[in-house]
């Protein structure tokens, strides 16, 4: 669709949110990405069960999430809707294994994110993990997940990816017009295990105007609407994520705000608003959007230290920035 490629291509800066059960553990010592917490630690599954049982965001507001999205001049936040440890953070039918049915919240928070943004105005995008440690059937197993997990060595490769798809067909169902989806994990097994052909047309079919990104650390795919890039503007590979050279789509950039997506309670390495504010313009001058990151805490609330330089750096767009 190439009115929301337009659209996304002139958005610039946008909110990444890295939110799961792992959140629960801050990292859980590490002073790294606390989202691998499960894989770092070595959790079977049965332990790791365990952990929706604790999450219990009270806190959380949707509404004040998108206003500060909003203050901070940002178009768009992309979710994560499940992570490598499987965890659906959404109300899903296939599985039991989400937030509505197993932890004592109880309530799709996609959902409410998925409403407030639709009346402040921003755009809505799911990071969805095609890796997944938790499901059975995701054998042969890829180069994680490998032999702490309990997992049976068998399974059925094709139920897998139809699980998948199932999960995407929900996502892209149940919560109005999206913003697009935004795939990772590929990389832990080869390109032609995950039939991405089909996967991308079910989603083009379900919603013509969504846009499909994949963060396989390439060039883009057929299918593909954006290409993105880990931790590195455009063009460099510092972090060692980038292999692809850059293509003719729209161009984005992650980047985490201290070394962690997901909530790390030990790494205070924070990045400084001018810092941050540097890399936007410095993205912004490759023609690629910056997804800047935030791991919100157990209890549903993003940690100051980012809030405050979300704040800062809405302040900086103010003064300089288009609206
Ligand atoms: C990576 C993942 O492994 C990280 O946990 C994070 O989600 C990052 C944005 O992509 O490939």
């Amino acid at each position: 669709n190439l009115e929301n490629r337009q659209w996304f291509q002139d958005a610039k800066f946008g909110l990444f949110v890295h939110w799961g059960v792992y959140s629960v553990m801050g990292g859980g010592g590490n002073p790294g990405v606390a989202e691998w917490f499960m894989e770092q630690k070595k959790i079977p599954i049965a332990k790791y069960e365990k952990l929706p049982g604790f999450f219990n965001p009270i806190n959380f507001d949707a509404a004040e999430w998108v206003q500060m999205v909003k203050n901070a001049g940002m178009k768009y936040i992309t979710i994560t809707s499940k992570h490598h440890d499987g965890f659906a953070m959404y109300d899903s039918d296939i599985s039991d294994y989400n937030i509505v049915d197993t932890t004592p919240y109880g309530k799709d928070v996609l959902k409410m994110l998925a409403e407030e943004c639709r009346k402040q105005g921003i755009k809505l995008f799911f990071y969805y993990s095609q890796l997944d440690w938790h499901h059975p059937d995701y054998y042969p197993r890829g180069r994680t997940g490998q032999g702490y997990t309990g997992r049976p060595e068998s399974g059925n490769w094709n139920k897998y990816i139809e699980y998948m798809n199932a999960q995407l067909r929900e996502l892209l169902t149940n919560y109005g017009e999206i913003g697009g989806i935004w795939f990772d994990g590929m990389w832990d097994k080869k390109d032609a295990d995950w039939q991405h052909v089909k996967t991308y047309k079910m989603i083009h079919e379900l919603q013509p105007g969504a846009l499909i990104g994949s963060n396989h650390h390439v060039s883009p795919y057929p299918g593909e609407d954006f290409q993105m890039f880990e931790q590195d503007l455009p063009g460099e590979n510092t972090a060692g994520f980038n292999k692809g050279p850059i293509s003719q789509l729209p161009l984005e950039m992650c980047l985490t705000i201290n070394g962690s997506w997901g909530f790390n309670l030990l790494d205070d390495n924070h990045k400084s608003p001018k810092e941050l504010v540097h890399m936007l313009v410095k993205s912004a001058g490759r023609d690629a959007n910056l997804l800047l990151n935030v791991g919100p805490m157990p209890n549903g609330e993003i940690q100051s230290e980012h809030k405050a330089s979300l704040k800062a750096m809405g302040e900086w767009m103010n003064q300089n920035g288009e609206t």
